[in-house]
């Protein structure tokens, strides 16, 4: 097989590079190591920022997402008992978020490759990347027990944290930066109502709470919990009742209960490998980069990594001109780093670390109570959450 593009991985980042390349006129192929169902359901995002619901609309992947996602201009910091409402529009100038999940986005690109005759091949696990740093690279897979080359002018691994695309690149090239948190997240699937119309982060002495949600019927929650834990020490009624602890208030206000469907533990952590270049192989998305989703960066920057590629590749293939691919790693890290940064904070914001002393705790609420005070500070926070405009 030969393309111009191989990409390994069909997630946000695998799926809208081929698409972005498509609209470009530029021919790709995408490697999934699952199946199309798998991808289609596996429960992640559900945010996007400002930039990436432009993407998508520009890129002619919008439409669903116009008709059936929600529209947010503020989200809520709960905390001292309270609710603080930060204001993303006034913050910003007019920009806001789109509650549209993850799975959704994944489902109208894989049928917008579909619809374009775009090859991407479930169930195909990429094995290896060879010649990165030549002009004719290629990738080793395994389909259907049968091992095939593609051969390729480049390769973006877009395989996210768990891929091979990283270990194509030589020891002793990437530099790794990293830090692991000391709890998790217990995410639930509900059949019940929002109980609010925005999210709500609720930091509490407990740990930290998340409300968001999936559509008007259907809630998505949050607990953190310690790293070590299982779904098995939370049954329903226990995760309830934390929920209600935690986002307890003055005003009386209470959460919806319903049947819980879906129940996962995701680990949290910052790495960074740079650069997210080598030769003719890129990193892009959970590749290159992962950072706790208490942000809600990770998809988003998988678009705007891959929203840079597309323009530089296009660029490359139109023009002959690589300037924009040799930019790509260092343009990529400088937003890359932002969200680090921004996702860092407010996970040390709103979390409870049990190491934590009784000086971080209060440093924790006097930081909560300047933003949630302070036009400046919450604008600052506002502008981060909503999404810098993409480059
Ligand atoms: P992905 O991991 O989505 O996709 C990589 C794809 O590559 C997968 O389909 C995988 O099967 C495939 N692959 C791997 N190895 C392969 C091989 N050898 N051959 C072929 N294919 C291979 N972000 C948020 O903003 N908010 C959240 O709430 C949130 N929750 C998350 C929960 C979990 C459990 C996880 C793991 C991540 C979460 N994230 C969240 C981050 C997540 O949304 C990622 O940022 C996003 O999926 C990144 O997209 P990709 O870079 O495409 O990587
Ligand atoms: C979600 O709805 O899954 C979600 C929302 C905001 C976050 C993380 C996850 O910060």
């Amino acid at each position: 097989m030969r393309t111009r593009v191989g990409i390994i991985g069909a997630g946000p980042a695998g799926l809208l590079l081929s698409h972005l390349l498509h609209r470009q006129g530029i021919e790709s192929v995408v490697l999934e190591l699952r199946t199309r169902e798998y991808v289609e359901r596996r429960q992640r995002a559900g945010i996007l920022e400002h930039g990436t619901v432009e993407v998508l609309r520009a890129s002619g992947a919008g439409e669903r997402m116009d008709r059936q996602g929600i529209p947010h201009q503020g989200v809520e910091l709960r905390f001292d008992r309270r609710a603080h409402r930060i204001d993303l529009a006034a913050g910003t100038g007019g920009r806001s978020v789109m509650v549209y999940a993850q799975t959704e986005v994944v489902k109208d690109l894989i049928a917008l490759r579909e619809q374009a005759d775009g090859q991407v091949l479930f169930e195909a696990e990429a094995l290896s990347v060879d010649g990165a740093d030549t002009a004719s690279p290629s990738v080793r897979f395994r389909q259907a027990g049968a091992e095939q080359t593609l051969d390729c002018d480049v390769v973006v691994a877009c395989d996210g944290f768990h891929g091979i695309g990283r270990r194509a690149v030589p020891d002793g090239v990437l530099t790794v930066s990293e830090r692991t948190y000391p709890f998790a997240w217990l995410g639930i699937l509900a059949d019940v109502p929002p109980s609010c119309d925005e999210l709500i982060y609720a930091h509490h002495a407990r740990g930290f709470a998340l409300h968001s949600m999936r559509s008007p019927q259907v809630s998505r929650l949050y607990l953190q919990v310690d790293p070590s834990d299982t779904t098995d020490n939370w049954p329903d009624a226990r995760i309830w009742d934390e929920l209600d602890a935690r986002f307890e208030t003055e005003s009386g206000w209470t959460l919806g209960r319903g049947p819980v469907t879906e129940k996962s533990i995701t680990p949290m952590r910052s790495f960074v490998a740079e650069p997210m270049r080598h030769g003719r192989l890129f990193l892009a998305g959970d590749a290159a980069h992962i950072v706790p989703p208490t942000g809600a960066k990770g998809l988003n920057l998988a678009v705007a990594d891959v929203t840079l590629l597309a323009r530089a590749l296009s660029h490359w293939h139109t023009r002959q001109d690589e300037t924009l691919l040799d930019a790509y790693s260092e343009t990529a890290l400088r937003r890359v780093w932002r969200a680090e940064h921004f996702s860092y904070t407010m996970t040390s914001l709103l979390h409870t670390d049990p190491a934590a002393t009784a000086f971080d705790r209060r440093l924790q609420l006097s930081h909560l109570r300047y933003i949630t005070s302070s036009d400046a500070a919450s604008a600052s926070l506002a502008e981060n959450y909503a999404g810098l405009p993409v480059v």
